[in-house]
């Protein structure tokens, strides 16, 4: 199987944490740069998105992280990180969607704002998505702090997919600035998802 990823993106870094947790056998393609002309051309053969993450095994061709995720999930024998009890995997599957829906869009209006936008020579932060972001992340961040306060994992005991996805768009939460840090149970639970092997072994070198 090839993954198509790049360092920055927090979807293929959902990914290739699923995959070094399970232990997955990825050959990775690094698209260093999804703008320029050949490496894009390149991408758009596997995503008529033109996006990362991409999973290619063998004629099958999967783009969306959180599909991918549950594919190498199921591909693995004896996984517990996608429980097969359907109440249980509805739960998980309850909160990646809730991230794509809510939470990492929140997220990313910082990580825009006050990351990309300097990275790539665009000016200073816009007050008004800022004043927006913090609006939706006081809304949603409240949820994913109350849903942590007697749980060590967001589904409870158990890690599962709806931690790496969640955690995710948290790994720049400094350089973008994301108001979180008051959030005590989620702070808890996001250091220990760092602690976790997969985290340690996707962090980008740059
Ligand atoms: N919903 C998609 C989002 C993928 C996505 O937005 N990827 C970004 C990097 S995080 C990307 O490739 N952006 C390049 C572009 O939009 O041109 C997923 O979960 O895989």
């Amino acid at each position: 199987m090839q993954l198509y990823y790049n360092p920055l993106s927090s979807s293929a870094r959902r990914v290739m944490m699923v995959a070094a947790h399970l232990d997955a056998p990825l050959e990775m393609r690094l698209v260093t740069n999804m703008l320029e002309p050949a490496q894009r051309a390149e991408l758009l053969r596997v995503n008529p998105n033109a996006k990362v993450p991409v999973l290619v095994d063998g004629e099958f061709v999967l783009w969306e992280s959180y599909a991918i995720m549950q594919y190498l999930a199921e591909k693995t024998p004896g996984q517990t990180v996608y429980p097969a009890d359907l109440q249980a995997r509805m739960d998980v599957n309850r909160w990646m969607f809730w991230n794509a829906q809510h939470w990492a869009p929140a997220l990313s209006i910082f990580n825009w704002e006050n990351h990309i936008k300097r990275w790539l020579g665009m000016g200073g932060a816009d007050p008004a998505a800022i004043a927006r972001g913090q609006t939706e992340v006081a809304r949603f961040g409240a949820v994913l702090d109350a849903q942590l306060k007697d749980r060590q994992w967001v589904c409870g005991d158990a890690l599962s997919l709806a931690d790496f996805t969640l955690a995710a768009p948290l790994a720049d939460m400094e350089e973008s600035g994301m108001p979180v840090t008051g959030y005590a149970n989620l702070m808890a639970w996001f250091a220990r998802v760092k602690e976790l092997p997969a985290w340690k072994a996707t962090q980008p070198a740059v």
